[in-house]
């Protein structure tokens, strides 16, 4: 008989969502403006209207959880619904909003577990320099404060989704507003605002005695060399540091490390400048370094990298196009295509190992971890909708896949307590618009209406049964 791995009886099964990819209703009730807005108009490909219309059909998406054993939902406040400038005059409708979210979440018992920014700066403190100015720092910390003293019924805070993703798809590939390339001086700066804008939120939080748990929420992809020759293992080494260590060290040490500052100094020194931080920066994030509840870790994919020491070159594969991903940025490396392993309709790279690897390594380099919820992970898929039907059997193996690696790594002693599927329902994808999907649910997006996958029937007999089958 077949042995299946199981879980822990008190493993959280959640459902993710972010603000700006579900909502909709981007104007709607005094909300104010931000940089994706116009953008996307620009672009003119699809807008964040109707997205999943959340806005809306709260209640019906927070019952589907309920009803397929879906515990938690993870989900963001829009800072521009709470405050239109970002800072300022509130607004009581956008607050209101938030305030019936969450009691339709108590009356499912759904427990919200809330990610304060995720991508979406109020639109005149990002055109102002977003995390570059120092300024804005205050605001999102202003801001956080007012969600603790708010929103008494949230037990779980994140401070920021994916800080390495924002700060890199802004200045170095150039993929989300304001799309700038291969500016590494910006990238290291705003990496490290944003890091330490969150050690300012988790002291306000745990010096106020607020209920409840705080953590931030990272994007880690583990980077292996293409080979075993010296100058691949040394890329490999950098782009970790930078996409890795640099936010784990900040986050769990409050400094950087030697071996971090060595790592950083020699990228940005190969692309001809170099950052200094402020010594004070570091009381705060020392102050904060022991204080977090949890971690969040977003992982998709994993990437081998070689040396590489040309001129940087992005590709950013938007459609599913097979082949056609560049990333090679100069003084750190080329992530390489691996034609071995399997990858999904966008190209990523399915390597289910990567998360076992990660969760082991930072339960040994980072031992005040405390706990780790996987808060995103899930296939970007063309589902194929037929009457109603959605046998998306790839995604189930996607998740049976990586389901097994984290079961494993809990085995091992990593205390993972917690799983949030990238998405819930089908919402709106930043860079590929609506034909990404990765919900449980099948959003019918023309009638707003949902469908539930056969990965959703999967997933419900994971939580109900603690077994992946
Ligand atoms: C993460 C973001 C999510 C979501 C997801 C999938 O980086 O936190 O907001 O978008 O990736 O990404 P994509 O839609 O580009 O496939």
């Amino acid at each position: 008989m077949k042995e299946y791995r199981t879980l822990p009886e008190d493993f959280l099964m959640g459902g993710a969502t972010a603000a700006y990819q579900v909502e909709g209703a981007t104007t709607a009730d005094g909300k104010g403006p931000v940089a994706w807005d116009t953008f996307l108009v620009e672009k003119g490909r699809y807008t964040a209207e109707p997205a999943s219309d959340f806005y809306n059909q709260y209640p019906v998406d927070i019952e589907l959880c309920k009803k397929f054993k879906i515990d938690s939902l993870r989900m963001s406040i829009a800072w521009s619904r709470i405050f239109p400038r970002g800072y300022g005059e509130v607004n009581q409708k956008g607050i209101d909003y938030y305030h019936n979210v969450f009691a339709e979440c108590k009356k499912n018992g759904i427990i919200p577990f809330v990610t304060i920014h995720h991508f979406d700066t109020p639109k005149n403190l990002f055109d102002d320099g977003d995390f570059l100015n120092r300024e804005n720092i205050e605001h999102f910390v202003n801001y956080a404060k007012f969600c603790f003293d708010e929103f008494e019924e949230v037990h779980y805070w994140s401070t920021f989704n994916e800080i390495y993703p924002a700060a890199t798809n802004q200045y170095l590939t150039g993929a989300f507003p304001p799309e700038i390339q291969f500016d590494l001086k910006k990238t290291v700066t705003a990496l490290h605002n944003m890091m330490y804008a969150h050690a300012r939120a988790v002291n306000i939080f745990k010096e106020g005695d607020y209920e409840g748990e705080i953590g931030v929420v990272h994007s880690l992809e583990p980077k292996y060399p293409a080979s075993d020759a010296p100058e691949d293992k040394h890329a490999a080494e950098l782009d970790d540091a930078l996409s890795i260590k640099f936010l784990l060290d900040a986050t769990y040490l409050g400094y950087y490390s030697e071996h971090t500052k060595r790592c950083i100094d020699e990228i940005l020194e190969a692309n001809g400048t170099s950052v200094t931080f402020d010594d004070n920066d570091f009381v705060e994030m020392k102050k904060a370094a022991n204080r977090n509840d949890y971690l969040g870790i977003n992982n998709y994919v994993s990437h081998w990298v070689k040396a590489y020491n040309e001129e940087s070159q992005i590709f950013y594969n938007t459609t599913g196009t097979k082949g056609t991903h560049v990333y090679r940025i100069k003084g750190i490396g080329e992530r390489i295509r691996r034609d071995d392993l399997p990858r999904t309709d966008w190209d990523w790279l399915i390597y289910p190992q990567g998360i076992y690897d990660l969760l082991v390594r930072i339960k040994e380099d980072y031992p005040n971890y405390n706990k780790i919820y996987i808060t995103e992970n899930g296939l970007g898929y063309k589902d194929e909708f037929d009457d109603g039907v959605v046998l998306d059997e790839p995604r189930i193996d996607y998740l049976r896949g990586y389901f097994n690696y984290i079961s494993k790594a809990i085995d091992d002693g990593v205390n993972v307590k917690g799983y949030f599927i990238w998405s819930l329902m089908d919402v709106f994808s930043w860079i590929n618009g609506y034909n990404k999907r990765y919900g449980l649910f099948y959003v019918d997006f023309e009638t707003q209406k949902r469908y539930p996958k056969e990965s959703a029937y999967w997933y419900k007999y994971v939580s109900e049964h603690k077994t992946i089958i």
